[in-house]
């Protein structure tokens, strides 16, 4: 366990940085925070259930005052050309990078990440203001040929209108800004719903944002928050036929409720939803590295990342060796204070996570697992919050296996012939993220084939977790389908238009179609 022996960055150094006291209100559109529900939500450190401030949350007026702003905003927002929309992103990347220790920490302290995670995941945030910048110059369409004479086509991008963001505790920070530098870029406002596990990130980065924005002289709204309750402002958002695209993270069951809410009204929806990702492990591979990748992926962040990896699947012949490997490994975690650099796994997000640790190991065992190691709940600071990363050998098709439980469990099994190793991978419902870890050409080449892997993101030889923001992210089956962050997700924040432009001065039907008096 490791013990406090550094200079620990303090709660109040991280709140004097990123603007953030004891009591505050949770609903902001880029002036004075505001709140009249007299409903209060506390964000609490994880690792020792200290109070760490109280949010008066967002009322359903405080939604409608939000919503007219970013409506407003989107209007004026949308005549600035792309590429100054960029340079505001841009400069929201600095500000970013100015803060980011400090941003970091706080998602560490009000989430639990480990340091080194709190920074990568702003720096997640920064790059993707940077691949926004770059897009902001190349929100291009094709020029398409005409089958009729002197005629061109081509498709243009416009901007959509209010874009709602809802997010989850794990990644506090990095998912607004996924959505929201795209979006920004894309010339649409942003109205966000944080997780109400972790307020205070939410409150952070839109300080941040705030600040850019009015320093460029720019209307209120085009970055929107509201803090408060799934069933007042959530529902509230789903249903508003003003947010033409929810982009929402969160679990299959969320996801499915807001897919058919948002679908009913023929929204558009960008669901990024539960894993249950998995690492091939062939006796052609290269143990060391593969050890290294499952380590982390299903440790880091105390397996709590959609793409943690879940379940490994290794070749019989190489199964003992790794399996023990890695139980060394296990035994060598630091468990203790996310922002204390020795720790590698700090605490789960609450209790609730530490119940559904318990039930899932419970259910495992009744299921014919074996636990090899771990299974046990940690109070290091008093609160029970902490658990062992744990190690279970059991088979694919046990109902706790084919379920997403956000906490360290990794499921190990075997597989004789590389065929009956991609039935089992596959075989689950969820679809996010994938690896193999094989010298095998065509063992690898196999996986990302038709054939192979049916997720949204397959690997060879690197782990699950930890994705680029410079590729598309999200995953197939009940991950729901949707696609964020890299490549061209930035089309789903902008409405296509096909246009036909007759140059000739004749007119000609299409299909040879005659139609004269
Ligand atoms: C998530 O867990 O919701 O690929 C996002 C990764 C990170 C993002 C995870 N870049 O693990």
């Amino acid at each position: 366990m490791a013990k406090k022996t550094q200079k620990l960055v303090t709660k109040n150094q991280i709140f004097r940085a990123l603007g953030l006291t004891a009591k505050m209100k949770g609903a902001n559109c880029g002036e004075e925070w505001f709140a009249d529900s007299k409903d209060y939500l506390t964000s609490v450190n994880p690792t020792n259930g200290e109070v760490l401030a109280r949010i008066e949350q967002a009322s359903s007026r405080d939604y409608d005052k939000v919503m007219k702003k970013a409506r407003a905003a989107f209007l004026v927002w949308r005549q600035l050309p792309a590429p100054h929309r960029g340079e505001i992103v841009r400069q929201i990347g600095e500000a970013l990078r100015a803060k980011k220790d400090m941003l970091g920490a706080l998602v560490s302290l009000e989430m639990g990440k480990i340091y080194t995670e709190g920074l990568g995941e702003v720096q997640e945030m920064i790059d993707i203001c940077d691949f926004a910048v770059g897009l902001s110059r190349n929100l291009s369409g094709p020029t398409l040929q005409s089958e009729r004479p002197k005629h061109r086509m081509m498709e243009q991008w416009h901007p959509l209108g209010v874009v709602g963001v809802i997010s989850a505790f794990n990644f506090p920070v990095a998912v607004w800004a996924w959505n929201t530098a795209l979006a920004w870029v894309c010339g649409d406002s942003a109205l966000w719903k944080p997780s109400s596990k972790t307020p205070l990130c939410a409150i952070a980065c839109q300080n941040i944002a705030n600040e850019v924005f009015k320093a460029n002289g720019l209307p209120a709204g085009v970055s929107c928050v509201t803090i408060g309750r799934g069933a007042t402002i959530g529902e509230k958002l789903v249903n508003d036929v003003n947010i033409p695209l929810v982009s929402a993270t969160g679990s299959t069951r969320m996801g499915k409720r807001i897919g058919g809410i948002v679908g009913e009204r023929l929204g558009r929806t960008i669901l990024e939803l539960g894993g249950n990702n998995a690492i091939i492990i062939s006796e052609k591979a290269d143990l060391t590295g593969a050890l290294a990748s499952a380590f982390f992926g299903a440790v880091g962040t105390a397996g709590q990342r959609c793409t943690s990896t879940r379940r490994l699947i290794i070749q019989e012949k190489v199964y003992d060796t790794f399996v023990k490997k890695l139980i060394a490994n296990y035994k060598r975690v630091a468990i203790g204070n996310p922002l204390d650099s020795k720790t590698l796994m700090g605490p789960l997000i609450d209790e609730g996570a530490v119940a559904d640790y318990e039930n899932a190991i419970k259910a495992a065992k009744q299921q014919g697992g074996k636990v090899l190691y771990g299974g046990k709940v940690l109070k290091p600071f008093g609160a029970a919050t902490f658990v062992q990363p744990t190690i279970i050998a059991i088979e694919n098709k046990a109902q706790i296996v084919q379920d997403e439980t956000f906490a360290p469990i990794l499921y190990v099994m075997k597989y004789k012939k590389i065929d009956q190793a991609f039935k089992l991978h596959n075989d689950v419902p969820q679809g996010l993220s994938s690896a193999i870890y094989t010298d095998s050409v065509n063992e690898g080449e196999a996986f990302l084939s038709f054939l192979g892997s049916d997720c949204g993101i397959a690997n060879i030889n690197i782990g699950t977790s930890g994705a680029e923001i410079g590729g598309a992210f999200g995953g197939e089956k009940d991950t729901g389908g949707g696609r964020e962050s890299g490549s061209d997700s930035w089309k789903l924040y902008m409405r296509r238009q096909t246009n036909t432009i007759n140059w000739g001065g004749e007119v000609h039907l299409a299909q040879g179609v005659e139609f004269k008096a």
